[in-house]
C-alpha cells in the first residue's frame, strides 16, 4: 500500500480567506458571549485569553452537536458497514481552527486565541499522526468510521532544553479541561485481568479476574464541509466502586480507596517510545484494555442493529460484512484472540467458524522494520495477565503450524521461523506474526499531514482532491506564478523567523535557506549526519571567511525517548555545536543552528510551511515511510534524502532530478553488511569528516567537559548500525548542489512547483479511498446528511423526549 497525507493543514490556509455570511458571524458572537457568561462565568473585564479560547471552542462545538447526533442516527438507520480504527496513539494536535474550517466558519479570530489550546499529544510521531489524519479523511469521505484508543491523562512529555540537555516535563493537557470531549459514564464497560481458566462442560471459563472499568470519552470528528461527524472514542480507566473492598475482612477502607489509583494507572500516561518495544506489564495492560472495551462496544453496536429482526438469537454470520477492524501496528493485536474468546467462550461459536469470521474482520498495518520495535511479549507475562488469551494464541499457532507443515512437510526451519511463539531466550509471542495470521489484509505504511502554501492559481478543488495539484505543472514557467509561490514562502519564513528570534534570542537571516530536520531523535534517522555537515560548513567558513557562502539557518527538532541515552546525547551535541556556531562573530549571519524545543503537531504547523530544505536522511531500508517528508513536499520545500521510505515514491512522482537524492541504496547497505562496515576507513580518507570528528572528540564543542561525547564517538566508530560515515561524502556533495540551486531563486521555485504538483498521491483522502475499496470493502460516500437547523432541531428533540416521559 502506498503513501498517505492529510489535507487538514492546507484547508487551514484556505479558510483564512474564506468568506462567511454576516448571519454566521452574528450567531457566533452570540454563542461566544453566552458561553463566556454561562459556561465560564466571566465578563469581559476579568476574562483571560484562555477564557476566550474556551468560549469560542464551546461555541464551535455547539455547531457540531446537531451534525454529530444526526450522523450517528443516520448510521443506525442505514446500518452501513462500520470501520473501526484501533490505535494506541491518536496525535491530534489542536482542534479549534480545524473544526472551524471543516464547518466553513470564518477563521477571523485572533491567532493568539488559537495558541491557547493545548495540543492533544496522544502520540509519539508518524504512527499517531497517521491515525489522526485517517480519522479526518474517513469523515471527509463519509465513511461510518470510529477511532478507538486510550484517553491518556498525560500525553507525550513536554521537552524542555536546559543547558543543552533534554529535560522531560509531564504533559498535563487536561488541567484546564477539554472542551471537545464528552464523557459517557453511562456506557462504561468492564475489562478483566489476571484470574485463571476453568474447563467446564460448557467450554472454557475465565474466572477469578480483577476488573477495571473503561469509561468512554467521545470526541467529534467532523468531515470537511459535508455534515458528517464521526466519533473518536477514548477509554479512561476507572476502579470499580468495590475495588479492594469486596472482602469485608480487609478492614482497611482508606488503603482500599487509595489503591484505586493502581487500577486507574492504566490510562495514566502514553509510553513515550517511537520505534521501540519496551515490554512493560503496564503497557500490555493498556493494549488489552483498549481492545477489550472496544470489542464489547463493537459487538453491542452489531447486536443493536439486529435488534429489530424477528429471530431472537443473534447470528454472527454477517459480522465481517458489517465490521472492519484496522489494527494500527501490532499494539492492538490482542483484539484477535479477544474476538476469538468472545465468539468461542461467550457466543458459543465453533472454533473454525469463529476463526473464519475473525480473519475476515481484521486488517493489519505494519509500521516498522526495525527489530527493536517489534512487539514480542513474554509468554510468562501473558499467562499471568491474560491466561485464556494465551491458550487461544497457542491454539491459533497450532492450527497455523499444522497448515504450514502440510504445505511444506519436514521444513522445520520454516516452522520455527513462522511460529507465533519464539523460543530463543525465553518464550515470546511474536505479535506481528499473530496479526498476519489473524488478518485478511496486511499493508505497509507511509504517513502524512499537509499544509500547502497559499495560492489560488488552480482554484480550491484540490482541498478535496489533491490530484488536482498536477495542474500546477502547467504553471512551472509562468513568471507571475513563480513570484507568487516564492512570495508566500518568504512570508511564511518571515513569520517563523520572528517566532525564532523571540523564542531563541538569535538573529535570523530571513533570506538564508531554512534547512529543517524535524522528527523524533533516533540513530536511524541520522541527525548525526546532519550535525557533521553543520560542523563541516562551520569549518569551511572559518577556513576562508571571505569565500562565497550560501547562508543557511539549520533547524533541528525532535524528542528523544526519555530512556534513550544515545538520542539524548545527540541533542546535547546539536545544542553544543549551535552554541559555538551561533556565537562565532566570523560566522555572522551565514550560518545559524537552532534546536527547536518541544517539537509537536502545533509546531510542525508553523515550521513546515517556512521550510526551504527538508532533511529525510535515514539509512536506506530503515524508515518504513516517513511522515514529514510528504508534508514538506506539499508545502513547497525541496527534499534532500536517501532512497528510503516514501522518499522513493516522492522521487518517482516528481522525478528523481527534482529531489536531492544521495547515499547508499538498500542494496548497497545490504552489500556493506555482508562485507562489513569499516567506519575508520572513511575517517582516514575524508579530511573534513576527520576534522569534525576530532573536534567532537577533543572537546571543541564541550570545552568544560572534553570527554562529554565519548559514547557517541565510540558508537560511530565501533557499533554504528546506521553507517553515518558511509554516506557522509555523498551527503556533503549533495548539499553543495542544494546550495548552488538556492543561489538561483527562480530555478529553485520552479523545482518547488514541480514538487507540489507531484504531491497529490500523498493525500490521506486518497489513501483512505484505497483502504476503503481494497481492504474494508466499503464505499466512500458523498453522504447527504442535511445540515441541521440547530435551534429547531434541538427544540424538536426536546419535544420528542418530553412526549416519551
Ligand atoms: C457519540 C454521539 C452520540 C451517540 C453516542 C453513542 O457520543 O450522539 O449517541 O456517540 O453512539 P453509539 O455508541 O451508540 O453508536
Amino acid at each position: 500500500m502506498a503513501t498517505p497525507v492529510s489535507d487538514q493543514e492546507k484547508r487551514k490556509q484556505i479558510s483564512i480567506r474564506g468568506i462567511v455570511g454576516v448571519e454566521n458571524v452574528a450567531e457566533l458572537k452570540k454563542g461566544f458571549n453566552r458561553h463566556l457568561h454561562f459556561t465560564l462565568v466571566k465578563d469581559r473585564n476579568v476574562a483571560t485569553q484562555r477564557d476566550y479560547y474556551f468560549a469560542l471552542a464551546h461555541t464551535v462545538r455547539d455547531h457540531l452537536v446537531g451534525r454529530w447526533i444526526r450522523t450517528q442516527q443516520f448510521y443506525y438507520e442505514t446500518d452501513p458497514k462500520r470501520v473501526y480504527y484501533l490505535s494506541l496513539e491518536f496525535y491530534m494536535g489542536r482542534t479549534l481552527q480545524n473544526t472551524m474550517i471543516n464547518l466553513g466558519l470564518q477563521n477571523a479570530c485572533d491567532e493568539a486565541i488559537y495558541q491557547m489550546e493545548e495540543d492533544a499529544g496522544l502520540g509519539n510521531g508518524g504512527l499517531g499522526r497517521l491515525a489522526a489524519c485517517f480519522l479526518d479523511s474517513m469523515a471527509t469521505l463519509g465513511l461510518a468510521a470510529y477511532g478507538y484508543g486510550i484517553r491518556y491523562e498525560y500525553g507525550i512529555f513536554n521537552q524542555k532544553i536546559k543547558e543543552g540537555w533534554q529535560v522531560e516535563e509531564a504533559d498535563d493537557w487536561l488541567r484546564y479541561g477539554n472542551p471537545w470531549e464528552k464523557a459517557r459514564p453511562e456506557f462504561m464497560l468492564p475489562v478483566h485481568f489476571y484470574g485463571r481458566v476453568e474447563e467446564t462442560k460448557d467450554g472454557s471459563k475465565w474466572v477469578d479476574t480483577q476488573v477495571v472499568l473503561a469509561m468512554p470519552y467521545d470526541t467529534p470528528i467532523p468531515g470537511y464541509m459535508n455534515n458528517t461527524v464521526n466519533t473518536m472514542r477514548l477509554w479512561s480507566a476507572r476502579a470499580p466502586n468495590d475495588f479492594n473492598l469486596q472482602d469485608f475482612n480487609v478492614g482497611d477502607y482508606i488503603q482500599a480507596v487509595l489503591d484505586r489509583n493502581l487500577a486507574e494507572n492504566i490510562s495514566r500516561v502514553l509510553y513515550p517510545n517511537d520505534n521501540f518495544f519496551e515490554g512493560k506489564e503496564l503497557r500490555l495492560k493498556q493494549e488489552y484494555f483498549v481492545v477489550a472495551a472496544t470489542l464489547q462496544d463493537i459487538i453491542r453496536r452489531f447486536k443493536n442493529s439486529k435488534r429489530d429482526s424477528a429471530s431472537t438469537t443473534i447470528s454472527f454470520e454477517t459480522f465481517p460484512d458489517k465490521v472492519a477492524i484496522q489494527l494500527n501496528d501490532t499494539h492492538p493485536a490482542m483484539a484477535i484472540p479477544e474476538l476469538m474468546r468472545i465468539f468461542v467462550d461467550i457466543e458459543k461459536l465453533d472454533w473454525d467458524t469463529a476463526w473464519d469470521l475473525t480473519k475476515r474482520t481484521f486488517a493489519y498495518t505494519n509500521h516498522t522494520v526495525l527489530p527493536e520495535a517489534l512487539e514480542r511479549w513474554p509468554v510468562q507475562l501473558m499467562e499471568t495477565l491474560l491466561p485464556r488469551h494465551l491458550q487461544i494464541i497457542y491454539q491459533i499457532n497450532q492450527n497455523h503450524l499444522d497448515r504450514i507443515a502440510a504445505l511444506f512437510p519436514k521444513d522445520m526451519d520454516r516452522l520455527r521461523r513462522m511460529s507465533l511463539i519464539e523460543e530463543d531466550g525465553g518464550k515470546r509471542i511474536n505479535m506481528a506474526h499473530l496479526c498476519i495470521v489473524g488478518s485478511h489484509a496486511v499493508n505497509g505504511v507511509a504517513e502524512i499531514h499537509s499544509n500547502i502554501i497559499k495560492t489560488d492559481a488552480i482554484g480550491e478543488e484540490y482541498v478535496k482532491e489533491l490530484s488536482q495539484l498536477q495542474k500546477l505543472n502547467d504553471l512551472v514557467d509562468d513568471d507571475t506564478f513563480i513570484r507568487d509561490i516564492s512570495k508566500v514562502k518568504q512570508e511564511n519564513k518571515l513569520k517563523f523567523a520572528q517566532y525564532l528570534e523571540k523564542e531563541y534570542k538569535v538573529k535570523i537571516n530571513p533570506s538564508s535557506m531554512f534547512d529543517v530536520h524535524v522528527k523524533r531523535i533516533h540513530e536511524y534517522k541520522r541527525q548525526l549526519l546532519n550535525c557533521l555537515h553543520i560542523i563541516t560548513l562551520y569549518n569551511r567558513i572559518k577556513k576562508d571567511p571571505t569565500a562565497p557562502f550560501v547562508p543557511r539557518t539549520v533547524i533541528i527538532g525532535g524528542k528523544a525517548a526519555p530512556g534513550y541515552h544515545m538520542a539524548k546525547m545527540i541533542i546535547k551535541l546539536i545544542t553544543s555545536v549551535a552554541e559555538v556556531v551561533n556565537k562565532d562573530p566570523v560566522v555572522g549571519s551565514n550560518l545559524k543552528v537552532i534546536f527547536l524545543e518541544n517539537y509537536r503537531v502545533s509546531l510542525a504547523e508553523k515550521v513546515i510551511p517556512a521550510t526551504d530544505l527538508s532533511e529525510q536522511i535515514s539509512t536506506a531500508g530503515t524508515e518504513a515511510s516517513g511522515t514529514g517528508n510528504m508534508k514538506f513536499m506539499l508545502n513547497g520545500a525541496l527534499t534532500i534524502g536517501t532512497m528510503d521510505g516514501a522518499n522513493v515514491e516522492m522521487a518517482e512522482e516528481a522525478g528523481e532530478d527534482n529531489l536531492f537524492i544521495f547515499g547508499m541504496r538498500v542494496e548497497d547497505v545490504a552489500e556493506m553488511d555482508k562485507k562489513g562496515y569499516d567506519a575508520m576507513k572513511y575517517y582516514k580518507e575524508l579530511p573534513e569528516l576527520k576534522q569534525a570528528i576530532d573536534q567532537i572528540k577533543s572537546g571543541f564543542f564541550s570545552p568544560k567537559q572534553p570527554e562529554l561525547f565519548k559514547d557517541l564517538i565510540n558508537m560511530l566508530f565501533n557499533h554504528d548500525r546506521f553507517k553515518v560515515f558511509a554516506d557522509f561524502e555523498d551527503y556533503v556533495q549533495c548539499q553543495e548542489r542544494v546550495s548552488k540551486l538556492y543561489e538561483n531563486p527562480k530555478e529553485w521555485t520552479k523545482m518547488v512547483i514541480k514538487n507540489i504538483a507531484a504531491s497529490g498521491k500523498f493525500s490521506s483522502d486518497r489513501t483512505i479511498t484505497d483502504y476503503a475499496t481494497e481492504i474494508w470493502g466499503v464505499e466512500p460516500t458523498d453522504l447527504k446528511i442535511p445540515p441541521p437547523n440547530e435551534p429547531r432541531e434541538a427544540i424538536e428533540e426536546t419535544a420528542r423526549a418530553l412526549k416519551k416521559m
